[in-house]
């Protein structure tokens, strides 16, 4: 169901047109031109609403979905959608350098005017959600300030009342997400918040916890709080999906040291309380060991089940996981029933962006650890996995070769190589030798349907 409809543009056409987001006049925008008049109405509006000869600069969000200067949603379901513009004021006198300005512009009988300009907080936008309650009910935009010298940015939650913005709530984040935790249609808000408290010796120590507030009768109110991992250092990716079986949950992939990451899950348990489903230490529940690894940070669905998977990676038998090369398997990892339990392995070719999962028969079924290896051929650009005997010179039958080349030339190619994947100009091919005799074998529609190449790994 599309309850929410938002239309973004201008970034790309600006990043392809050279010009530097935020520093540009307001008569120098670019844009589509299906959207062009459109787009210059609304400049127009917000110039005439502003006092003349008023320079500003258009402010483009740093992170999220919505990176435009103008971001449209029908704020108020009279199905017609409103502009959020964010702006700078530009050369402004006086020692306090500008802070971001939010415009809104209505289609009010035909023309767009604005209806309403009011200040944000510091001089960049994080993100901006949207969220609702109800299918008639009230349409929230979520706006994140980037706080870049304050400890932690800042949001608020505003609805459209009147033509006008009206902040319902506000607080400090580190991580801020919209979803629909309880499954009954509502968007609730999850924020991370970085609070200390007093250790025994009286020095602050960190205490950092997840909140979670719902809209109600007009207000917002807490449904539940839960602790974080303290020892994380930045939440480097969030993943939306399923834990466990239909209930929706947030994956949060921490970066914990230089190189190794770790896994919260934030849901609702048995019994609806807001919980972390690898770490309470309250409950005493700590399974963010089992989380924990190198190199691979971001939580992904690779099967696309819905249920999100947690990676963890070893070094491929005969690598040393030192080697300035080593090459890895990854395996993934599934909450399921309060337990964080093996799904199945791959690799992953993060310099590619594919993911092969390995055919449950590479895997021994006694002790879980890969029976194939892989070295990798820079010259042709190629992956070779074969069964592993001793170490990675004296190696047994080759199994399968990856390669990914330009797509039509294949001159390099003879008619061993099949096609896994074409996406675009690049085409991922594969080999097997006719000689594999062994129970490690694989077929072309097995390589064919292990291979993801859509899933962001990095
Ligand atoms: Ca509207
Ligand atoms: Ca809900
Ligand atoms: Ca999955």
């Amino acid at each position: 169901m599309n309850r929410m409809v938002s239309v973004l543009f201008l970034v790309p056409l600006l990043m392809l047109a050279g010009c530097l987001p935020g520093q540009m006049d307001a008569g120098a925008v670019i844009m589509p031109p299906m959207i062009a008049i459109e787009q210059k109405e609304m400049v127009n509006a917000l110039r005439s609403s502003l006092p003349a000869g008023q320079n500003i600069d258009f402010v483009y969000p740093l992170n999220g979905e919505h990176r435009s200067a103008f971001v449209l949603s029908d704020l108020n379901k009279d199905r017609n959608r409103e502009a959020i513009v964010f702006y700078r004021v530009r050369g402004a006198p006086g020692p306090e350098p500008t802070q971001i300005r939010i415009n809104i512009l209505s289609k009010e009988s035909g023309s767009w005017e604005s209806t309403d300009d009011i200040s944000g907080e510091g001089m960049d936008i994080d993100k901006v959600m949207f969220g609702y309650s109800g299918f008639y009910g009230e349409q929230f935009v979520i706006i994140g300030f980037a706080m870049p010298d304050e400890a932690e940015n800042l949001f608020r939650v505003y609805t459209r009342e009147d033509g006008r913005l009206k902040s319902l709530y506000e607080n400090t984040y580190i991580v801020l997400e919209t979803i629909d935790i309880n499954n009954d249609g509502d968007l609730e808000i999850v924020y991370i918040r970085n609070t200390t408290r007093q250790s025994s010796i009286d020095l602050p120590m960190s205490n950092p916890a997840a909140h979670l507030i719902k809209y109600e009768n007009g207000r917002f109110i807490r449904l539940g709080e839960t602790q974080t991992d303290p020892n994380v250092i930045e939440y480097v990716n969030i993943a939306k999906g399923n834990a466990d079986i239909n209930k929706n949950a947030l994956y949060l992939d921490g970066r914990v040291s230089a190189s190794s990451y770790n896994t919260q899950i934030l849901m609702l348990d048995e019994d609806g309380i807001f919980t972390n489903a690898v770490y309470s230490e309250n409950s005493g529940v700590n399974l963010l060991s089992q989380t924990e690894r190198i190199r691979v940070p971001r939580s992904v669905d690779v099967d696309r089940c819905g249920v999100i998977e947690i990676p963890r990676v070893v070094p491929l038998p005969g690598w040393d996981e030192n080697d300035e090369d080593a090459l890895f398997l990854t395996d993934w990892y599934e909450y399921i029933d309060g337990n964080v339990s093996y799904c199945f392995a791959s690799f992953v070719n993060i310099r590619y962006g594919y993911i092969f999962r390995f055919p449950p028969n590479w895997i021994n079924r006694q002790t879980g650890e890969s029976m194939v290896s892989a070295v990798y051929f820079p010259y042709d650009d190629e992956i070779v996995f074969f069964r592993f005997e001793e170490n990675l010179h004296n190696r047994g039958e080759e199994l399968l070769r990856i390669r990914r080349t330009a797509t039509n030339n294949d001159e390099y190619l003879d008619d061993d190589y099949f096609e896994i994947k074409t996406i675009g100009s690049i085409s991922y091919m594969g080999m097997i030798q006719d000689t594999v005799t062994s129970e490690l074998s694989v077929t072309r529609n097995m390589v064919i349907n292990l291979f993801a190449e859509d899933i962001a790994v990095s």
